[in-house]
């Protein structure tokens, strides 16, 4: 046992788990937290999920973690009145006395799920049916979260899609320019300057209170939607994020990484495009899901949607950059600037498929209102 398994089998001994500790494996998908498969001593026990939160970006964990609670409580109960959804809920694993979350001796916050087995997730979405799936899996999610007061969560990262607070941020780090990097980008500046008009559109319907404020998750990455071996989806995961925001979202941020022809940190640029295939079969599963509560706004909006995610995400990447990564994990200098020019090419590529996004969209609603 090396001195990371040890140190993990001590922090695992804080939980209440079946079984021993029997080894870990380290599993990093995402760019915040780190995570660790965990097998225990228990043969017929799929294990668990641990993950170091990252507490420089999740200032309140008590609260992050209140807030899965509450999610993961609500979806359980809606699960339980709806068998025939055939859905799964994480489960969050208590410590010995009783807190959702462990903090250690250095200060170092960790939690633990049940691991769900025999289950995958897509970094790139293969074929439509996979798609549709996953646009179906988080229009239920959403569903089914219809009904648990907004107030019942606490905004866990303030202004975490507000666009305005974005650029005002990019501007400053502009001006700070910290680590001399702003050299490299006058192309990406110019970009973001040409298109903030319009990126202010959603943002001013969000104000005038024109799009319906709802539970959301935020972080709807494709690859946090969990596949069964029949590739039905089963399990919307990384609930970190959920809390009141726009249906827009999450259809947005679905398509910016689902519907994409290359990996979101791909260096040749040239593979970067819209696949419409699967942005069309995954609306058409989001659609089928939602239509019976989308107001007219957010129709008309979810196409541009998929464009003002991969601006703010590709935003929030460039601006890292530029502060010297203190926030994405990033595994070379460049990376997050790597990253923030797929953003930008593909929003090229969706400004030139514009009008078919928007039929797409139409046609889909035409299809499931009855
Ligand atoms: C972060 O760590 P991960 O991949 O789940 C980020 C998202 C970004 C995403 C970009 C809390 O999510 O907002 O869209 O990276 N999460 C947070 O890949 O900032
Ligand atoms: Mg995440």
């Amino acid at each position: 046992m090396n001195k990371m398994e040890r140190n993990i089998k001590e922090i695992i001994s804080h939980f209440s788990i079946e079984g021993e500790f029997l080894d870990s494996e380290k599993n990093n998908t995402g760019h915040i937290n780190d995570s660790y498969l965990i097998k225990t001593t228990s043969a017929d026990h799929p294990g668990y999920f641990l993950q170091w939160i990252n507490n420089y970006i999740f200032k309140d964990v008590n609260g992050l973690m209140n807030n899965i609670g509450t999610v993961t409580g609500h979806l359980a109960e809606k699960l339980a009145e709806n068998p025939e959804l055939d859905f799964k809920v994480l489960e969050i694993i208590p410590c010995t006395d009783g807190r959702k979350y462990y903090l250690d001796e250095q200060g170092q916050y960790w939690r633990l799920y049940r691991y769900i087995d025999h289950m995958h997730g897509y970094d790139f979405v293969e074929n439509t049916n996979i798609a549709y799936e996953g646009g179906k899996a988080f229009g239920i999610f959403m569903s089914l979260l219809a009904d648990l007061p907004a107030d019942r969560l606490m905004e866990i990262i303030p202004d975490f899609h507000n666009m305005e607070k974005r650029l005002d941020t990019f501007e400053k780090s502009l001006k700070a320019d910290h680590v001399d990097r702003v050299k490299v980008i006058p192309d990406e500046i110019e970009f973001i300057r040409r298109r903030t008009g319009q990126m202010l559109n959603i943002p001013a319907l969000i104000k005038a209170g024109s799009l319906p404020k709802r539970i959301t998750h935020n972080d709807t990455k494709f690859n946090n939607i969990l596949f069964d071996a029949g590739e039905h989806a089963m399990c919307i995961v990384d609930l970190d994020t959920v809390m009141p925001g726009s249906i827009l979202f999450d259809f947005g941020d679905a398509i910016r990484t689902g519907a994409n022809t290359a990996l979101e940190d791909e260096k040749d640029l040239s593979k970067v495009d819209i696949n419409l295939p699967i942005y069309e079969a995954y609306t058409a599963g989001f659609i089928k899901s939602t239509l019976h509560t989308l107001t007219e706004v957010e129709i008309d909006n979810l196409a541009f949607s998929a464009r003002f995610m991969t601006f703010i995400i590709g935003l929030r990447f460039l601006t890292d950059f530029i502060d010297g990564d203190p926030y994405f994990r990033t595994s070379y200098p460049e990376h997050n600037l790597d990253r923030a020019k797929v953003q930008f090419r593909l929003i090229e590529a969706m400004e030139r498929e514009a009008e078919k996004m928007q039929a797409i969209v139409k046609q889909s609603v035409e299809k499931y209102r009855d």
